[in-house]
């Protein structure tokens, strides 16, 4: 573990960034760890498990949709089975006290931040509980009872999960905001994400070139550990509801 940056909640420059109403949060897989749903990059990683080159393209769902959608119902039963932990709570208790100075960014697909009460997430990468017509575009919640080895559209086109798979272009209006967010904010909170996958790596250094205290919270460092004001190597279920009371 990387030394701590000397951190006290006491530092002046802290406790004033956790004072801003222009506040902006990008998560990623790291905040889910701790309610049980596995990382992609961690020592007991999805992509430890499974290539993603067979399974998170689009390319790979045309070669065997079966297979795709067999690891998404996966990764959905263990979604379902996992509730919001802590730092989810904390963020969403974030928003709900901030009057609108409080933006969350995620790049999870799995809705545990809505889950814990979050409003107005901006998902990036889209949601694994919902599915996408191949054919017409049509767009459903999924349906627990859709048995069918790959689901079918009305229109007789098949299903595919509606996320963003690698090699794709992320939801127009979703990454715009995301970038205005980052530009405008005077503090970004960088959580649970390895900052590897683009664009969504971009948006913590973009929010710090414009002038914002940039805040991480990873238990490993990552390739913007060096450019955060604040580091906070430890898990988000602890941090995140510490910063919230000291934003109090
Ligand atoms: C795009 C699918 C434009 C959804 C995912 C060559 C060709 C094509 C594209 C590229 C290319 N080279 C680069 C690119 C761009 C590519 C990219 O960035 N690749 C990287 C890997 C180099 N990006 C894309 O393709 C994006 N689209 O660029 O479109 C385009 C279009 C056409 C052609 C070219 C470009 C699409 C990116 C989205 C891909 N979809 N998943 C799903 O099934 O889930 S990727 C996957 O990574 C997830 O979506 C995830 O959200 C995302 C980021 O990962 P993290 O969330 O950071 O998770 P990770 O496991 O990595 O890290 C977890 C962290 O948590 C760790 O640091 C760990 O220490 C920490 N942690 C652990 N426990 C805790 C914790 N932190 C706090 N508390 C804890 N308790
Ligand atoms: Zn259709």
């Amino acid at each position: 573990m990387p030394p701590a940056k000397a951190l006290s909640l006491d530092d002046p420059r802290l406790r004033r960034a956790l004072a801003s109403r222009h506040v902006v949060c990008l998560t990623g897989a790291g905040i889910s760890a701790e309610s049980g749903i596995p990382t992609f990059r961690g020592a007991e990683g999805l992509w430890k498990r499974f290539r993603p080159e067979e399974l998170a393209n689009f390319e790979a769902f045309l070669a065997n949709p079966e297979l795709v959608w067999e690891w998404y119902r996966f990764r959905r039963d263990k979604i379902g089975a996992a509730l919001p932990n802590a730092g989810h709570r904390a963020l969403a208790s974030w928003q709900g006290r901030s009057e609108g100075g409080f933006h969350l960014i995620t790049q999870n697909v799995d809705g545990l931040h809505q889950r814990a009460g979050s409003t107005d997430v901006i998902e990036l990468h889209g949601n694994i509980w919902n599915d996408r017509c191949l054919e017409c575009g049509a767009r459903r919640a999924s349906t627990a009872d859709d048995a069918a080895a790959v689901p079918r559209c009305a229109c007789g086109g098949n299903m595919r999960p509606d996320v963003v798979w690698f090699g794709e272009w992320l939801p127009e209006a979703a990454l715009a905001k995301s970038f205005v967010l980052a530009r405008e904010c005077e503090v970004f909170l960088s959580v649970g994400t390895s900052a590897v996958v683009q664009p969504a790596a971009d948006l913590p250094l973009l929010a710090k070139r414009h002038g914002a205290c940039l805040i991480e919270i990873n238990p490993e460092p990552t390739p913007i550990s060096g450019s955060a004001d604040f580091n906070f190597f430890a898990p988000a279920g602890d941090v995140l509801p510490i910063l919230l009371e000291a934003a109090a």
